[in-house]
């Protein structure tokens, strides 16, 4: 049973969500679990190869195997052996919280995300539309946490254009769906719309999945890692 100021922190930070699309839950994450994540991160880390290999590791995942481990043991109920499972334990748990559903969500695979100076890294977007599918698969959420500090736009910070949330979710409810697209793309960081998500190693996130975001370039030298859950 949550505490009663607990419980309290976290319905403000429910309608957080509900009004504006997005919500910082402040670093919550053990300094051990991070510390042991980011060595794992750093460890089996590599760019790729191939522009194929490389292109996976930007838009797809970094650290393939160590997700791909961690997934099936997730759908097989072993959800606290490994340390990643145990960091999409408390993000599956804060989000189940926030969105009020427990029984009924489910989650991807997590996706790891190293971000490095002069990389490319994914520009403005919605998750879940693809050319391939005749309907978008957008997430409920998409739940992030910060495994290394990102207290400036430049430490390569996850950026989110919420005032757009609204406008997408109804051409999507319309199937206008390249529309909904067109006004993702079309998100800058220059819009005074743009907010980029700041907070130091251990920050946790919720973003409504109809919210466009992308990543802000990382400007300094070193990796910004971060993990992120889909959430459906
Ligand atoms: O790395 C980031 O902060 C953004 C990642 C992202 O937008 C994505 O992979 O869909």
């Amino acid at each position: 049973m949550p505490s009663p100021h607990m419980q309290k922190n976290s319905d403000k930070l429910a309608v957080t969500l509900e009004s504006d699309g997005y919500c910082i839950v402040p670093a919550v994450v053990h300094n051990e679990l991070l510390e042991r994540m980011h060595l794992e991160v750093t460890r089996t880390y590599s760019a790729g190869e191939t522009e194929s290999e490389q292109n996976e590791v930007i838009y797809g995942t970094a650290c393939p195997s160590m997700v791909s481990e961690a997934h099936q043991q997730w759908m097989s109920g072993n959800r606290n052996h490994l340390p990643l499972n145990r960091l999409v334990s408390q993000m599956f748990e804060i989000a189940s919280d926030l969105l009020e559903s427990r029984d009924e969500l489910g989650c991807g695979p997590a996706q790891i995300a190293v971000r490095e100076p002069g990389v490319p890294s994914p520009t403005p977007h919605i998750d879940g539309y693809s050319k391939n599918e005749p309907e978008p698969n957008t997430p409920r959420a998409i739940v992030g946490v910060y495994l290394t500090d990102v207290l400036d736009k430049g430490d390569g910070a996850l950026m989110v254009w919420p005032g757009e949330r609204a406008a997408i979710a109804n051409l999507r409810d319309a199937r206008r769906f390249d529309e909904a697209e067109k006004i993702a793309k079309a998100c800058g960081e220059g819009n005074a719309g743009c907010r980029p998500l700041l907070g130091p190693a251990g920050t946790i996130f919720i973003v409504d999945g109809n919210v466009p975001h992308a990543n802000a370039a990382r400007a300094i030298h070193g990796k910004r890692i971060a993990v992120y859950l889909r959430v459906y």
